[in-house]
């Protein structure tokens, strides 16, 4: 288990508002190597609001959060469209 820590702790200075975070967990069949990696983060970081903290061939799983509400079927349809299939954990 590979330890992460979120990009977003170090950004809320702010007093003004609290930034809700939310992250979700996918599983993802058919990656094999880095490449794989990169071609699920390129899609999936093109969902305007979603950042992709982790992708990983090895497990298959694929970590995404945004301040905003999460599609789903958003970020599955960006796993279709890079070449793999995915489920929601
Ligand atoms: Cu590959």
């Amino acid at each position: 288990m590979i330890a992460h820590v979120p990009a977003w702790t170090s950004v809320n200075n702010s007093n003004i508002e609290e930034i809700v975070m939310t992250t979700r967990k996918y599983k993802i069949s058919g990656m094999s190597c880095s490449h794989c990696e990169r071609a699920v983060r390129d899609e999936v970081s093109e969902i305007p609001g979603v950042h992709v903290d982790e992708v990983s061939a090895e497990t298959g799983m694929l970590t995404v959060s945004s301040d905003d509400d999460i599609k789903d079927m958003k970020v599955l349809e960006a796993v279709e469209e890079a070449g793999y299939s995915g489920t929601r954990l």
